[in-house]
């Protein structure tokens, strides 16, 4: 009995009674990224490593990892490679998982989110509403834990040819796309020439020639990029959002201290304000800007449409008649794609954007 209450207590010395011992963290997390560092969603996401890394004094150190380069360029895989653990973290867009998860396509239904009068009111509305709860579970049935929001951001048209005023304008232009079917059936129904190319081979597209336009966020990707570089017409249409969603493999997220699952996900919330900062700039009443200064983050371009014209590109911004015209040709895309996501989800998010506006 002596011996016993002795060896007990020698195991509560070392700790082994008194807290569980705890995985091992691994030297590296690989942080996976589909566009350049320099892009709004690469500097997101190494804004948050950074902040992670300050935080739990280096004992989570985050490696971002840009340019598909973890998926050999094949964007649409990134939700498996996470799944198996191949990829650690993922600050992943909503478009290149909505193959395996349809409910991820809701903020792709064209002239949606943005068919209210302040659509950034709108996308908050989403993420912090019902609708945003029936996504991160979505999300989170395929095994991968949600963390947090960021913003690739509304997708506007860049094209060689245009102006682009109506969709007759469009007729059998060749538009890169990524390869999710919903972008197929979109600019199918507006006459267009729908050409599935990964990003990481796009640019390349663009300077070829082989496609006619493309259509991406403003200020994250096409300022970044210097799209007017190949581009000259600018469609600002907003058909769709392109919410950012950080996440990541289940197994290493379990493998976290509690602790440490706090400082994530406090550095996520710091992520989801710049993140989406970077995205609004020059769109909004000026918070943005203001955010973007109170933390010493301030982009080169801050008047994105200043910028563009004096790049010499011509500049379209939808009136309301315009997107009448384009919203009546995509209907078919949204009664097709509603049955897809769920009837149920898409009713929830029109209600949550329209509670906020
Ligand atoms: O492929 C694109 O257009 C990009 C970079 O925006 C995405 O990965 C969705």
């Amino acid at each position: 009995m002596k011996l016993f209450r002795t060896a007990l207590m020698a195991a509560a010395c070392v700790g082994i009674l008194s807290a569980p011992a705890l995985a091992a963290y691994k030297q590296e997390y690989k942080l996976s990224v589909v566009p350049a560092a320099t892009s709004g969603w690469g500097l997101s996401a190494t804004y948050f490593a950074d902040l992670v890394r300050e935080r739990t004094d280096g004992r989570i150190n985050i490696k971002v990892y840009p340019g598909a380069q973890l998926m050999a360029g094949k964007q649409t895989s990134e939700l498996l490679l996470v799944r198996r653990g191949a990829i650690d973290f993922a600050l992943a867009s909503t478009i290149n998982w909505s193959p395996q998860v349809q409910e991820l396509n809701l903020t792709a239904l064209p002239f949606f989110v943005a068919n209210n009068p302040d659509r950034y009111k709108a996308m908050d509305a989403i993420e912090d509403g019902k609708s945003g709860k029936m996504l991160v579970e979505a999300v989170e049935k395929t095994g991968v834990k949600f963390i947090g929001w960021g913003e690739n951001g509304f997708r506007e048209l860049t094209t060689s040819k245009g102006p682009i005023n109506k969709p007759a304008d469009m007729k059998g232009m060749k538009l890169r796309v990524c390869g999710t079917p919903i972008f197929a059936d979109i600019f199918t129904a507006l006459g267009a020439n729908p050409q599935a190319i990964n990003w990481s081979e796009a640019v390349t597209g663009f300077q070829q020639g082989i496609v006619d336009g493309q259509e991406n966020p403003t200020n994250g990707i096409n300022i970044t990029l210097q799209i007017w570089t190949w581009h000259k017409y600018h469609t600002d249409w907003h058909y769709m959002i392109d919410p950012l969603l950080l996440t990541a493999n289940s197994k290493v997220w379990d493998s976290f201290s509690k602790e440490d699952q706090a400082i994530l996900m406090e550095c996520a919330a710091e992520m989801e304000k710049y993140s989406k900062a970077l995205s609004r700039l020059g769109f909004d009443d000026g918070s943005s800007l203001e955010y973007l200064k109170s933390i010493n983050k301030v982009p080169a371009v801050t008047d994105p449409f200043k910028t563009m014209e004096e790049k010499g590109m011509t500049i379209v911004k939808f009136t309301d008649e315009q997107v009448d015209e384009f919203y009546a040709a995509t209907q078919s895309v949204r009664d097709k794609w509603t049955k897809e996501i769920g009837e149920e989800l898409v009713k929830a998010a029109e209600a949550d954007m329209k509670a906020a506006q």
